[in-house]
């Protein structure tokens, strides 16, 4: 029998090339995200190319009710659920911290604090019961280092951090897996959204240098996920070769 993937934010990036990686692993899937067309596009992909069951839940992370009732009124069949990714983020904005827009600053906060707790609070309480389950947040070197600007998306990535070992502490009795995986910059629509939709500006961020692209984090979970069952990957920390930290860069 399938196993199940739930998969936060998979309308583009990241998720969407995890969601097809688990795909191409036999998962069914559970895909979210804001853009509904997006989910739809992605699950007759998903349903014709690797032949897997997928359900579409489009909603928003940051809504707390949304979120309790959706999971919550999962079908039985799609209840045990073996892997959760934690993916749906962002950064909104690169500013000062004294000159920072608020509203970037709550949304940060709501989608990658807020949102990723009150997914884990609805599913973790499946995987418990079943003494069986792998949550994967995607965190960041944001979360290991702060930057010139990065200040409060560095402040969320670093929460991050630290829920993920705190999970993993709590999970323990119930054998659950729990993994961080921290990527560098990885060309997605990422810097599109932090520049709140400039491309000049998103496409300059990875002027010169070869970044990482989704699939790279991709097959970071992969690895992740195919150790066995007395083998936990704690945190996988990537970037591109072109980038020692997240201040240095060599562009050519
Ligand atoms: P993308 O912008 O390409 O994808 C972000 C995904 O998150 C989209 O599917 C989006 O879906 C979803 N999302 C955002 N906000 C919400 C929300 N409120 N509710 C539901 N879904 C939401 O970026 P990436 O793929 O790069 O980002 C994925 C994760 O990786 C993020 O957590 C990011 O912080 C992290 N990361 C990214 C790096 C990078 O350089 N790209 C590096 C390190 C970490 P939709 O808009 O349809 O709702
Ligand atoms: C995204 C990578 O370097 O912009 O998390 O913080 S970075």
């Amino acid at each position: 029998m399938n196993k199940i993937a739930l998969v936060t934010g998979a309308t583009s990036g990241i998720g969407k090339a995890t969601a097809i990686m688990l795909a191409k692993n036999n998962y069914h899937l559970i895909i979210t995200g804001r853009r509904k067309d997006r989910l739809d596009e992605l699950a007759l992909t998903l349903q014709n190319q690797f032949n897997v069951q997928t359900l579409s839940l489009n909603f928003d992370v940051r809504n707390r009710e949304e979120v309790q009732n959706i999971i919550a009124q999962l079908p039985e069949n799609w209840k045990n659920i073996d892997i959760l990714v934690n993916n749906a983020g962002l950064a909104s904005g690169l500013n000062l911290i004294h000159e920072a827009d608020v509203d970037d600053w709550e949304k940060m906060i709501d989608t990658n604090i807020k949102g990723l707790l009150y997914i884990s609070r609805q599913i973790m309480p499946l995987m418990v019961n079943r003494s069986k389950g792998h949550i994967i947040n995607i965190s960041s070197i944001a979360g290991k280092e702060t930057y010139l600007k990065g200040n409060v998306y560095c402040a969320t990535k670093h929460s991050v951090e630290a829920l993920t070992k705190a999970m993993r502490i709590d999970m323990l009795p119930f054998g659950i897996k729990v993994t961080s995986i921290s990527p560098g910059m990885v060309e997605t629509e990422f810097s599109e959204v932090r520049f709140h939709g400039d491309k000049q500006k998103a496409a300059d961020v990875y002027k010169g240098l070869t970044p990482l692209f989704a699939q790279d984090i991709a097959d970071a979970i992969e690895f992740a996920i195919t150790r066995p069952s007395h083998v936990n990957i704690n945190d996988i920390l990537i970037m591109p070769t072109a980038q020692a930290n997240s201040s240095n860069t060599h562009r050519v």
